[in-house]
């Protein structure tokens, strides 16, 4: 079967691609998804507690205004089924599912040069050719379970959060473990603890949180939503994180020490990422960021009765938001209930998992469930799952050994018509997702129409501008306290044996947004389009850099 586009995933990102690409541009298009429905992330991801932490009127598409409008959010943050439902109104709406196979997993896509095709294999060994070929495949969908010694022994049950039962997991009467303290796992505790016999969570590294805050929207928030449309896009695409809020102008040591405190204080009261935003220079100054530290830990002192417990989770070796900083429904007060307990592993170290629990070098922990809270293989993750082969047969695992290389985050060299919805290199994780996926979908949609109406057979990125992309990249990170947390899955450190580069774009939504829309309209800059007879690239010039 041969189509003009091919399309892998059917979350947030393949759903709006499918639209742009067929129904603006008139193509031929075809989605495989490895789910047995749409939702990306939100398929796989329905462990306890599960919530997004973007706010609902933000965690939208802002293409359609009569979209946006006729969606009503029943919560501050919307849970799984929710957001299912949501992108299912959305596919009704606008006929996609008839070009979506579902429980299609692409294993290989190799560039074929003789006739400017890629040629996509499924598991089930099913082949399709296209002329383009978008990777909608998410940042976070690679699950990562440790290799702990002994989990093949375990007599137990296990499940990682991101590959979650549907039927969900009963923990009544249940001695379970929890690995992981990151967001999933600091969303899953709280709920997990509420009909579990016991609840052990296992803590390597304490994390930063503030409250989510989520409650139900009243009638009169829902009606300002559908009423201010435009000025909620308009936010989302003038800030560096693509939220719904603005982040403050103010730096941190400009204000006393008690008008600090009751910033952020009121930024505790009203929950949610906008703790970020209180002061501008958090993520940029030590000085600054460690006010916000020391406030939270002292709250997590405060809220935690058991003095030891409280210090071990208030024991947190990085700078706030350094790491993806989780927000929560009641997560320290959960170490107050009678049936839940903290290991500190950086005290007491899993030694490996036995039939009947978790050793820690102490001591045996009793378990009947383990679930594994343990993130994933980011970002790089989800395209090396598959065997992707370029020009000459050059394959991206063997090419991104050393780590990510890419040309804006969307498209890599000596891999022609193959572009990567939020690849690494681009704003992706550090952004309110669909923000970011929007902005990609519109660049590459522009880009396609761009070469077909100019009759350009290629388009990959030129070498020096993948080298000079690679050096901003890194550039904009260490202008941050993001390159301070190493141990962050932003620099791959959480997957053993994973090359240590950080990897998603650091300098913004909107800067980064700009920039891509000035290398288009300096006619692809730093790429080199083929009209089928000498390759012609667009050399950068002196104002590239962004
Ligand atoms: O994963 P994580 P996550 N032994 O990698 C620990 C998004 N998200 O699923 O910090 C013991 O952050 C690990 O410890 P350490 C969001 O972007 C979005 O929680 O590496 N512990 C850490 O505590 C988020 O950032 C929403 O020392 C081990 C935890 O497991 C991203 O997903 C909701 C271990 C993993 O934390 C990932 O979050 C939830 C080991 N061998 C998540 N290996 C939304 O609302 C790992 N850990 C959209």
């Amino acid at each position: 079967m041969h189509l003009d586009a091919i399309v892998i995933g059917a979350g947030f990102a393949g759903l709006y691609q499918l639209h742009a690409l067929r129904d603006r541009l008139g193509l031929r298009v075809c989605v495989l998804e490895a789910g047995g429905d749409l939702g990306g992330t939100w398929y796989w991801n329905r462990y306890p507690g599960a919530r997004c932490d973007s706010e609902s009127h933000a965690y939208r598409y802002f293409f359609s205004k009569e979209l946006y409008e006729e969606w009503q959010s029943s919560e501050r943050y919307p849970g799984p089924a929710e957001i299912r439902a949501y992108l299912d109104h959305v596919a009704r709406k606008l006929d996609l599912r008839r070009d979506i196979r579902f429980s299609t997993r692409v294993t290989a896509a190799r560039y074929d040069e003789g006739t400017n095709q890629w040629r996509v294999e499924t598991e089930a060994g099913e082949r399709l050719s296209a002329t383009w070929l978008v990777t909608a495949v998410g940042c976070l969908s690679s699950t990562n379970v440790p290799d702990i010694p002994g989990l093949a022994d375990f007599k137990g049950r296990w499940f990682h959060t991101g590959r979650w039962p549907h039927e969900g997991v009963d923990f009544r009467g249940q001695r379970v473990g929890q690995i992981g303290t990151g967001s999933t796992g600091i969303q899953a505790a709280p709920v997990v603890a509420e009909t579990a016999a016991h609840l052990t969570v296992f803590q390597r590294t304490a994390n930063y949180s503030v409250p989510a805050g989520n409650h139900p929207l009243t009638a009169e928030f829902r009606q300002w939503v559908k009423s201010n449309f435009e000025e909620i896009r308009a936010v989302t695409r003038s800030t560096v994180n693509g939220h719904a809020f603005r982040i403050s102008e103010r730096k941190a040591l400009e204000a006393s020490p008690e008008e600090r405190r009751a910033v952020y204080e009121k930024a505790w009261e009203t929950g949610g990422l906008q703790f970020r935003g209180t002061f501008y220079d958090l993520l940029t100054s030590r000085a600054a960021n460690d006010t916000a530290a020391e406030f939270i830990k002292a709250r997590i002192r405060a809220i935690v009765k058991d003095p030891a417990t409280a210090q071990d989770l208030a024991d947190i070796d990085h700078p706030y938001a350094a790491k993806r900083p989780p927000i929560d429904s009641y997560y320290f007060e959960t170490f107050n209930r009678p049936n839940v307990s903290l290991v500190n592993l950086r005290k007491d170290p899993i030694e490996r998992i036995t039939p009947n629990g978790i050793k820690t070098r102490t001591r045996e922990h009793p378990l009947d469930i383990i679930v594994f809270a343990t993130g994933f293989d980011a970002l790089t993750g989800p395209l090396l799952a598959m065997d992707i082969r370029g020009r000459g047969g050059c394959s991206l695992r063997e090419d991104w050994k050393a780590g990510p290389h890419t040309y804006l985050g969307v498209q890599i060299a000596g891999y022609p018509n193959l572009f990567t919805i939020t690849g690494p290199g681009s704003p992706s994780v550090l952004t309110n997702m669909p923000a970011a996926i929007e902005q990609h979908v519109e660049w590459i949609t522009d880009c396609i129409a761009h070469l077909r109406k100019n009759h350009i057979r290629t388009i990959e990125p030129a070498e020096p501008a993948v080298q000079a992309w690679g050096e901003h990249v890194q550039e904009c990170a260490r202008a941050t306290l993001l390159f301070d947390a190493k141990h962050s899955w932003y620099f791959g450190a959480n997957v053993a044996g994973k090359p240590q580069v950080f990897m998603p774009y650091a300098g913004g939504l909107a800067r980064y947004a700009r920039h891509c829309a000035e290398v288009a309209a300096r006619g692809y800059e730093g790429f080199v389009l083929d009209r089928g007879r000498a390759a012609e690239a667009v050399a950068p010039t002196a104002q590239a850099g962004v």
